[in-house]
């Protein structure tokens, strides 16, 4: 096993997360700092192991000769690199479960990740085995059809790990989805998917098998537990007692929302209150775009606690809302006037490209954040404050104030709050 500096949920199988400070220490998230989920033991896959491709729609068959690809052959395909985000679903839950419990591991907010991967295009592998997005197109047949991708990985909810996305999304020329060999410039690991995982940037991680072994087209979606009965959006109404019904109706979850978490200071941090005349506190974290639509700012305030009660809009569905702390942290964020707020300095790693440049890009990897926030405005005797913070991306869309609670708690993206404490001499 690893020798883990991580917060552990659970050992077996793994399901841990670094603390959120060593998360937003470097740009490429290091191995020590990547989170594991896993629904099942790490798969050992044979020496001689090759990918499967194939087809089971009728009238749709794949090239018989190249149905099957070994690590060598697929090496041999134009090389495709990216830096991407790979986020949990269920990332922040913790978050949610403030303002009602939710089911699942209670997640806080470094079940992500932002890594360099390299390997073949799954677009070129498919072209190769026969599947073409422009044939397909031609024959009216692309939109219903699903790219599979399955492990033999025995889970705790099925027997085996298997996801599938639309065709189109698959195949998005926009959307680089990677068969990838190596993370962060080295061979990837047994602990995320070698010899072969798929990654998919601005989609939920639970789409990116690890231990990949085969690939099917098919014209329904995977019937894998996990793309039907988990990672949906359930209404806020539903119960532990309703979910199953819901599930069925529900479609599976994909794109990833807008976000941004304060990494640092942690939760409940004790700051100290400086005697210099203008004392601020320092902030850091991360914010990921949706779609691969660049971050363009990110906006942090301190709000002193406690904050007058504001009427909630999110109360009629989920009463609990009303009186949730963090909630009417955010409904009072919201109210304040824009000189409470400071914009932050954005990092966007080595490569990023700048000014209108960048606004045309996609952008699958994360964009850090840091911002000194002035303690100024805040009473002298406080011994509590919020940290607020919300992301903008670049075509003007601003982060979701409050997210609907669901009983699964995922895709958490509301506002980032985080309680801190002041040190006063006595
Ligand atoms: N075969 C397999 N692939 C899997 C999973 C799994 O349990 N088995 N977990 C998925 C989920 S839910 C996530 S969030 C990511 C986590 O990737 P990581 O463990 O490499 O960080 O892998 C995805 N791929
Ligand atoms: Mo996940």
């Amino acid at each position: 096993m690893l020798d883990l500096d991580q917060r552990v949920l659970s050992d077996s199988p793994l399901n841990a997360e670094p603390s959120p400070a060593a998360l937003v220490a470097h740009f490429l998230t290091p191995p020590a700092a990547t989170f594991h989920r896993n629904h099942g033991p790490w798969l050992d896959l044979a020496p001689d192991y090759a990918l499967d491709v194939s087809s089971d729609v009728p009238g749709l068959d794949t090239d018989p000769a190249h149905s099957s690809f070994t690590c060598a052959q697929l090496a041999r395909f134009p090389k495709h690199s990216l830096v991407t985000v790979l986020a949990c679903a269920g990332n922040r839950r913790q978050k949610m479960s403030l303002e009602k419990e939710t089911e699942g591991l209670q997640w806080g907010k470094s079940a992500l990740s932002n890594s360099h991967f390299a390997g073949a295009l799954l677009r070129d592998v498919l072209a190769q085995a026969g599947i073409k997005l422009d044939d397909l197109d031609k024959d009216g047949k692309a939109d219903k059809l699903h790219v599979h991708f399955e492990s033999r990985q025995t889970c705790e909810e099925d027997s085996y790990y298997g996801a599938s996305l639309p065709l189109r999304m698959a195949l998005d020329p926009e959307r680089p989805v990677l068969l990838a060999y190596e993370m962060n410039r080295a061979p990837l690991t047994k602990a995320h998917g070698a010899p072969l995982r798929i990654v998919v940037p601005g989609i939920i991680g639970a789409r990116s098998v690890k231990w990949l072994e085969r690939i099917i087209i098919r014209d329904k979606e995977s019937d894998c537990f996990y793309q039907q009965r988990d990672y949906k959006i359930l209404p806020p109404d539903a119960t532990p007692a309703t979910k199953e019904e819901h599930l069925k109706r529900l479609p599976a979850l994909h794109e990833f929302p807008l976000n941004c978490e304060i990494c640092d200071p942690v939760e409940d941090a004790v700051v100290e209150r400086s005697s210099s005349s203008s004392p601020t506190v320092r902030v850091k974290g991360y914010s990921v775009g949706s779609k691969g639509v660049p971050i363009a700012s990110v906006h942090v305030a301190l709000v002193p606690l406690p904050v007058p009660h504001h009427d909630s809009p999110y109360a009629a569905a989920t009463p609990e809302l009303a009186d949730c702390e963090v909630h009417q942290v955010r409904l009072h964020a919201a109210t304040l006037p824009s000189e409470a707020w400071v914009e932050a300095e954005l990092d966007d790693g080595p490569d990023a490209s700048a000014g209108e440049e960048k606004e045309k890009k996609k952008q699958w990897g994360w964009t850090l954040f840091s911002a000194a926030v002035p303690l100024a405005a805040l009473p002298a005797d406080a011994r509590e404050a919020a940290l607020v913070a919300y992301a903008t991306d670049a075509n003007g869309e601003r982060q979701e104030l409050q997210t609907h609670w669901n009983l699964r708690g995922v895709a958490e993206a509301s506002w980032s709050v985080v309680k801190i404490k002041f040190a006063h001499e006595e």
